[in-house]
């Protein structure tokens, strides 16, 4: 299959490409180069070494490409040159904390999704109609309502076609919210124009690595872990490295989805695998389980300090810079996936730990990030860094 993968330079573009393309799947993409760039705006980086793009581009035999899709024809010119199959819209700004530092950067995020993502239903209705979207979304636009999550189930019929409706969104962010609008333009497109879109929402991706980058340096993914780009799990085990407190937000009663980066490849595949029919609009709520903030914390301390990663980890809850529930119901479905033939295959401790022990090798690019560890975004718009509690 001809796979065009848009963000393709990102922490999930650049493993999903490699991961496809080991399975005889022939890749092309674009990115924006934005996620360089804004780590760099805070003045981090990818603590896992990652080569240039320009580097990235010679490895895919010149299929890969910059463009920024807000401003050109780029993607229309991509699209027939590369004729795809399937489209990955990957190309978006991801952080939650980056969406809240200011109206500049609110209004930044939401352009960049928002028209980007108007641009690709475009793009596709005008070049290749019948090649389904898969776009990923976020377990995030729903929020933590006191019901339960379904998974696209609310059912409509538009002009004797059947079509879903969405279910009641509360964002957490100004970026979540910006998925929201998406997700409306992207069921809009597919009663209108007729397209396929899978809307992939999608919970908190951790590890370092797959088997597809193993033994070689060049192909390994980004890995950052600053206060915005850095995501849970991936954050503690970095401060459990550098012996630095894992700060859960407020109580760390908060329960979020997660899945392993290797269980979001597989989980990818079989929806570009298994399409999506003409006109259809279908929601994958796409987690392996369901966690507790403080529930991670403290498996990462103990994994630390049992697998001599760091014997003396300690978590230190930090003052929320988010305004969110901290205390509250959350029972999100997840079976569509599994339906189709998802079976996780975690172990939480074992994945853990390789994630520590393979973060070991990088103690001294994380020594150079640390300052960029606590939050000094608050939701309020107030300033100043995150105290401890
Ligand atoms: N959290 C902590 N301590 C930290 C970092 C986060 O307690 O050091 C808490 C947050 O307060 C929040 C939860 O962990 O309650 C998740 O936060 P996160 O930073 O790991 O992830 P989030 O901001 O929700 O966003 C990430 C990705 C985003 C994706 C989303 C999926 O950045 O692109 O859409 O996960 S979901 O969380 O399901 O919305």
């Amino acid at each position: 299959m001809r796979v065009f993968i848009l963000g393709i330079d990102g922490y999930l573009g650049w493993s999903l490409a490699l991961y496809l393309r080991a399975r005889g799947h022939a890749i092309g993409g674009l990115d924006n180069l934005s996620r360089r760039d804004q780590v760099t705006e805070l003045e981090s980086k990818s603590v896992i070494p990652i080569i240039s793009f320009a580097e990235r581009m010679e490895l895919f035999d010149g299929n890969l490409g910059v463009a920024d899709l807000c401003k050109s024809d780029d993607l229309w010119n991509a699209l027939e040159l590369f004729k795809p199959d399937t489209i990955v819209n990957m190309a978006q700004m991801p952080s939650a904390p980056y969406s809240m530092i200011d109206a500049m950067h609110a209004a930044w995020t939401q352009q960049n999704n928002i028209i980007g993502t108007l641009n690709v239903l475009h793009a596709v209705r005008d070049v290749c109609p019948d090649a389904p979207i898969l776009s990923l979304a976020t377990m995030g636009e729903y929020g933590t309502p006191n019901v339960d999550i379904p998974e696209g189930d609310f059912e409509l019929e538009y002009h004797g076609r059947k079509t879903i409706a969405q279910f009641p969104k509360q964002p957490g962010s100004l970026y979540h919210a910006a998925k929201v609008a998406s997700s409306i333009n992207m069921e809009f497109a597919c009663r209108m124009w007729d397209l396929r879109i899978t809307d992939v929402m999608q919970g908190v991706v951790f590890g370092t690595k797959l088997p597809e980058m193993n033994g070689d340096p060049s192909l390994r993914t980004r890995f950052d872990v600053d206060h915005c780009f850095g995501t849970a799990i991936n954050r503690f085990c970095a401060q459990a490295v550098i012996n630095e407190p894992i700060t859960p937000y407020g109580s760390g009663l908060q329960r979020r989805g997660f899945l392993p980066l290797e269980d979001a490849m597989r989980c990818f595949t079989i929806a570009i695998e298994n399409p999506p029919g003409k006109g259809e609009y279908r929601v994958f709520n796409q987690f392996e389980n369901v966690y507790g903030i403080l529930q991670l914390a403290e498996l990462v301390r103990d994994v630390a300090k049992d697998n001599g990663v760091n014997p003396s980890a300690i978590i230190r809850n930090l003052t929320n810079p988010r305004k969110e529930a901290e205390e509250h119901y959350y029972n999100p479905e997840s079976k569509k996936l599994r339906a189709l033939g998802y079976h996780p295959s975690i172990d939480m401790k074992v994945a853990i730990s390789e994630m520590l022990l393979d973060l070991s090798n990088f103690r001294g690019s994380l020594e150079k990030v640390k300052s960029c560890l606590i939050p000094d975004i608050q939701w309020s718009g107030e300033k100043g860094k995150a105290k401890f509690q």
